[in-house]
């Protein structure tokens, strides 16, 4: 039998395995969850980790059991993160993981494959000691999936959010297609695969805009469960889904909560999903009263899938301002002086895909959404999009510096230089590509060979 460990708190448990459980300490800047590719220190031999020391596998938690005396001799592997914690157990036919093997990519795969086939493990053993590491950088591609006006679901990629070409038909720009992309860009070594469904209507789901008015809501549903389906089923690293997700009515007068629309997609196969503009209202609305009502998607979907598996997307745009006095919003002095030579700048957040702008900056919103129980925020930036100059540092930095939880930095990427850039001078997690990648300009093996050049931990490329 395998088990994936879960853990719940304050309940005493069957009493099998010694030990007790706990939250990983973020008092000393750690930031909690623990998310992304670690590596694992096996500790005996046993045949389904008999090549994994030292490889990394990936984790999603934000609990931990301690290695002592009392479970010494269960554990098969452990993992540091902050501290050492037992990142597998083993007895007898019984294993048990922290880690996800099924996202875990060809490391995963090749457990799995032990563990229903014993005989298939290597027959002369690598030592069982491997190198521990430190949790890796990841790096990210990013699909932006919207129906062109053929009613067709492709890839698109926006310049400054604009996804439509300059030629006079002024077509939504297609870059492939989204289930294609997201199988070769596993295969080619990324991290993490992020869908965004851009939406003009807050009932769309896979960005399918024109046929809406065509379809009812199940056969959208079904339609998007499906793509979702096949890509889980060939992509086997953590898939997170985003846009849409807030409480709509349909034309049948149905109402379906956002804490339904995320459990559809997490059911066909999303390991987290992304919320945008509800979470800004979200925010202001907590910013205002100080009460967190419960209520809200962001909660909501917290609460029940806990919050490593939601995501916030934060959309701002760069405002300069000669003084921090001139704003009631978080500053930053910034690296490059604005058009009047204006030394700071506040990043205002926007809704409906960069089209509304809102009275809160990325810096309150990050704060509150941390509070409200997103588990990580995926910071884009709307003046670097699609630009190629590099990231936002500042912007990045602002943020990053704002909240424990981890942050992704998006936007921007034009070459290798600009991931090492982000790593060494901001506390991001994940830098997030797109444009790049999907113009075939820069491989993901490319930033992985530089950034392990460069000193910065990532995970081996398995394709
Ligand atoms: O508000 O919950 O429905 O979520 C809508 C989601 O759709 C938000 O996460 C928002 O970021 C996204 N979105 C809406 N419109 C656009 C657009 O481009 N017109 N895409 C959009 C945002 C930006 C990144 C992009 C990076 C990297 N996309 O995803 O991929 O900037 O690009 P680069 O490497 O080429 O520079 P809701």
């Amino acid at each position: 039998m395998i088990l994936r460990i879960t853990f719940i708190c304050a309940v005493k448990g069957l009493g099998l395995i010694p030990g007790v459980v706990g939250r990983f300490d973020s008092s000393n800047g750690l930031r909690v969850p623990h998310i992304g590719w670690n590596a694992l220190q096996t500790t005996k031999d046993t045949e389904i980790l008999d090549d994994v020391g030292g490889r990394h596998v990936y984790f999603v938690h934000s609990y931990r059991v301690m290695p002592s005396d009392a479970n010494n001799e269960w554990i098969s592997s452990i993992c540091n993160y902050g501290d050492s914690f037992i990142s597998s157990i083993t007895r007898g036919n019984v294993h048990a993981v922290q880690f996800h093997p099924e996202k875990s990519g060809d490391v995963g795969i090749s457990i799995l494959k032990k563990f229903l086939d014993p005989s298939s493990s290597s027959k002369t053993k690598k030592s069982a000691i491997g190198k521990a590491s430190r949790l890796a950088k990841r790096v990210i591609a990013c699909l932006d999936v919207r129906a062109n006006d053929k009613g067709d679901l492709v890839v698109t990629k926006g310049d400054q959010y604009d996804v439509r070409e300059q030629s006079n038909e002024k077509e939504v720009r297609n870059l492939g297609k989204p289930v294609d992309l997201a199988g070769q860009y596993y295969k080619d070594g990324a991290d993490e695969v992020y869908a965004c469904l851009q939406n003009k209507h807050a009932f769309a789901l896979f960005g399918i805009t024109v046929v809406v008015f065509m379809l009812n809501y199940l056969c959208l549903h079904m339609y998007a469960k499906k793509i979702l389906r096949y890509t889980s089923e060939n992509v086997f690293v953590p898939l997170t889904v985003g846009g849409g997700i807030r409480d709509f009515t349909d034309g049948n007068g149905r109402y379906y909560s956002s804490l339904e629309v995320a459990s559809e997609y997490f059911r066909s196969g999303a390991d987290k999903i992304s919320i945008g503009s509800d979470a800004v209202y979200a925010a202001e609305e907590y910013l205002r009263t100080g009460v967190k009502t419960g209520k809200t998607s962001l909660e909501q979907i917290s609460r029940v899938y806990g919050n490593q598996a939601v995501v916030v997307s934060i959309d701002p745009r760069r405002v300069y301002v000669r003084s921090p006095d001139d704003v009631e919003f978080k500053t930053i002095k910034v690296s490059s002086p604005g058009p009047s030579g204006e030394e700071y700048a506040w990043y205002q957040c926007t809704v409906n895909g960069g089209r509304e702008v809102r009275p809160i900056g990325a810096f309150e919103l990050a704060k509150a959404v941390e509070e409200l129980g997103a588990g990580e925020i995926l910071l884009n930036c709307i003046d670097c999009d699609g630009q190629g100059d590099g990231f936002d540092i500042d912007l990045i930095k602002l943020v990053s510096n704002a909240v424990m939880i981890p942050v992704i930095a998006s936007s921007g990427a034009g070459a290798v230089e600009h991931f090492s850039e982000v790593f060494e001078k901001t506390n991001a997690s994940a830098a997030l590509a797109a444009g790049i990648f999907h113009r075939k300009e820069v491989p993901i093996l490319s930033v992985k060979q530089h950034l392990l050049q460069n000193g910065i931990e990532v995970r081996a490329c398995d394709g």
